[in-house]
């Protein structure tokens, strides 16, 4: 077949939601586009890992710290599937893990920022996690299969994720003045970078409208934006926090909120590694994965016992 008619043919399969699978024929953009996005993902959920493993030991009690270690074990779960899904476009993992150790990788801006207090630990699920919910949900649908699948899982366990995040300041908001002063503080401090996580502005988004066009992504940044900021409003008012936004306000005409003016100087400063935690985070995940090398190893070991037991049977 010519190129032309395996780009057709491609385009007709993606706009008939079929999905998209290993072996088949794709344009190089498109699995190119797909390495970035799904290996920026898998960065972004074992990155996450770090501001919460922070809080482990300070969790307030046995249950929380149960709940705590149970949520970033899954992050863990979440980036080895991702990991996985961007194999089967032919990259190595440690060539993306490279990466990502020597800076060249990006991962979600929202990561460099500090968790300073155990209130922290519930805005960051109720807020990091539901603005992840509201930019995954869809990507169940996304063109490539292995994507897709793999996000049906993690979307489930960020659900839990959402609303262990939200019954932490639930409870702080309920509690001593103090209490509920901290829950705020965490709001303030997690409501912008949470918004900035779902992007540029559509205006300023290089990579949209050719992944829309190949049903990577589903919706736009602003989209999903606008989605995140008109289910949590809401949720902030039943626990009677106040979002830190003075231009915030209803529009009845369009039935969705208008909102302030996002700081993308801020975002992009953030994007290109100069945010407060930046170094800190790379360093740390660094040093996770030198001191992780005897586990790899000793994996392999085991695996290469179990086969030569098999093959010898
Ligand atoms: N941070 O053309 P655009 C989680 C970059 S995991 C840093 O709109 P695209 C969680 C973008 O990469 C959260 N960089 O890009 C984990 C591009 O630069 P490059 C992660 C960002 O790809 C543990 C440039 O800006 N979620 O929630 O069409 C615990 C232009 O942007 C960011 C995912 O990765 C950012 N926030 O759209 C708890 C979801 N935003 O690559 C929670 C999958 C943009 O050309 N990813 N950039 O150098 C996506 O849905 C899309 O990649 C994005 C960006 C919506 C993020």
């Amino acid at each position: 077949m010519f190129r032309e008619d395996l780009e057709s043919h491609f385009q007709h399969k993606v706009d008939a939601e079929e999905k998209i699978e290993p072996k088949d024929w794709m344009p190089e953009e498109y699995r190119k586009t797909l390495i970035r996005q799904i290996s920026q993902h898998a960065h972004s959920e074992i990155v996450g890992m770090l501001p919460e493993g922070n809080w482990i030991t300070r969790a307030p009690s046995l249950k929380r710290k149960c709940i705590l270690l149970a949520k970033i074990q899954d992050e863990a779960g979440h980036g080895l599937y991702l990991y996985s899904a961007c194999e089967t476009l032919g990259v190595e993992r440690e060539q993306l893990l490279n990466d990502l150790h020597s800076g060249k990788a990006k991962y979600s801006s929202i990561f460099n920022y500090p968790a300073i207090s155990w209130a922290d630990m519930g805005a960051i699920g109720w807020l990091v996690d539901g603005a992840a919910i509201m930019n995954q949900i869809p990507l169940c649908r996304t063109s490539y299969g292995p994507y897709a699948r793999a996000m049906v899982r993690i979307c489930k366990e960020e659900s839990f994720h959402q609303r262990q995040g939200y019954e932490i300041m639930l409870t702080l908001a309920k509690g001593t003045a103090i209490q509920k002063q901290m829950a705020q503080d965490a709001l303030n401090r997690w409501w912008w970078p949470s918004i900035m996580m779902f992007g540029p502005n559509d205006s300023d988004s290089l990579h949209s409208a050719q992944s829309l066009k190949w049903k990577i992504k589903r919706f736009s940044n602003d989209e999903l934006r606008q989605r995140f900021i008109d289910m949590t409003v809401p949720q902030a008012e039943l626990i009677g926090l106040k979002i830190p936004d003075p231009d915030l306000k209803w529009n009845e005409e369009r039935k969705s909120y208008d909102f302030g003016k996002i700081n993308w100087d801020e975002f992009w400063n953030v994007v290109k590694g100069n945010g407060p935690c930046n170094k800190q985070r790379l360093h740390d995940r660094v040093e996770a994965h030198e001191k992780g090398a005897w586990v790899r190893e000793a994996a392999v070991a085991y695996a290469e016992k179990r086969s030569a037991r098999i093959n010898s049977n």
